[in-house]
């Protein structure tokens, strides 16, 4: 990162970096993404399913490709097919893990060790928006951080995201195919925006046109969200989110957990990419049953706590009761 770039991201919270990929890179990536398209979609509304642990996403479980797969429709009309983990589902996409320019940028923005949190293809159809979200005053998990200098001047690194978020290209995404758009500078905004979910309606929402081979970098905590796309042209594009080894998945599909690696994948990477990733699980840990259990588990915690919560409350307000009683007699 240069020092315009260092600039631009901290007052913006994104950076648009052109050419990231070379062509090689681009072809390779696109010509798996388009093969498996069908696959991705005709499948999407097949057993095995399962419900995120944190939203109510309900994913196709794809165990062949290692795949997770759901539609989404913000509203906009048309859908959109979002895959998670897909790196397992071709080699081609084994240049996304650890892709040495990326990380170039990202060891700037985070703290290393670093891991991939989260893994998507997103299929974007004439009428799709994404819904807008984030921005504001968040979760300290998604929370911009910057790193203010040493006293004397010096930094290792003037960033501290948990979260950062790397768009590709993998074909020109002009402002009609719906480009990621953001509103620049609201990581920093100490209120929620009142403007909801749909793109159009915030004022300050601008679109990312992106060339073939660009990528976006941008802190989870900008609000963001998809242009529509008013094209006959699926809108593809990868999505890979990095974050310090220590923070758990950033995706629905697995929220807090590990990321799903099958053995094929871990089989092709070399060690260094092997450092990005958990070793692969045990197949019976990643069938859906298994993620389910694990959804309700969590559920069955957070109940737990909110009545011990609440059991805590009704225990303070009988205090304040008989308190107020004996006040009344005397
Ligand atoms: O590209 C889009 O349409 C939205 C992407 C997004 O929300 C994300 O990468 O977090």
């Amino acid at each position: 990162m240069d020092d315009r770039e260092r600039y631009h991201f901290d007052l913006h919270g994104y950076l648009h970096v052109t050419g990231l990929l070379t062509q090689q890179e681009v072809a390779q990536a696109l010509s798996a993404m388009e093969a498996l398209e069908h696959r991705f979609v005709s499948t999407v509304h097949d057993e095995p399913k399962y419900d995120s642990l944190n939203t109510r996403t309900e994913y196709h479980y794809d165990a062949e490709l290692g795949t997770s797969t759901y539609e989404a429709n913000h509203g906009g009309g048309g859908p959109q097919y979002v895959v998670d983990d897909f790196l397992n589902s071709d080699p081609a996409f084994d240049l996304f893990v650890g892709h040495a320019k990326t990380l170039e940028y990202v060891r700037e923005l985070a703290e290393s060790p670093l891991r991939i949190v989260s893994s998507e293809l997103r299929y974007r159809h004439r009428g799709n928006i994404t819904g807008t979200h984030m921005g504001g005053p968040i979760d300290s998990r998604n929370r911009y951080t910057f790193v203010p200098p040493n006293s004397d001047g010096s930094t290792n690194r003037h960033f501290d995201l948990l979260a950062v978020r790397v768009l590709y290209a993998l074909h020109d995404v002009p402002v009609e195919n719906g480009p990621l758009c953001i509103v620049p500078g609201s990581h920093k905004s100490n209120f929620q925006s009142p403007y909801g979910k749909d793109p159009l309606q915030e004022p300050g929402m601008i679109p990312l046109p992106m060339a073939a081979g660009d990528a976006l970098f941008f802190t989870e905590n900008l609000r963001h969200g998809g242009y529509p796309n008013v094209m006959d042209r699926v809108r593809k594009t990868v999505h890979i989110c990095y974050a310090p080894a220590w923070v758990g998945s950033q995706s629905p599909a697995h929220w807090g957990g590990d990321v799903f690696v099958t053995p094929e994948a871990w089989a092709r990477y070399s060690e260094v990419q092997r450092s990005f990733l958990p070793p692969p699980m045990p197949s019976g840990a990643r069938h859906p049953e298994q993620m389910a259990i694990k959804r309700l588990t969590a559920q069955v915690e957070y109940l737990r706590e909110k009545n011990s919560q609440l059991a805590s409350a009704l225990e303070q307000q009988s205090r304040k009761r008989t308190l107020l009683q004996r006040l009344l007699k005397s």
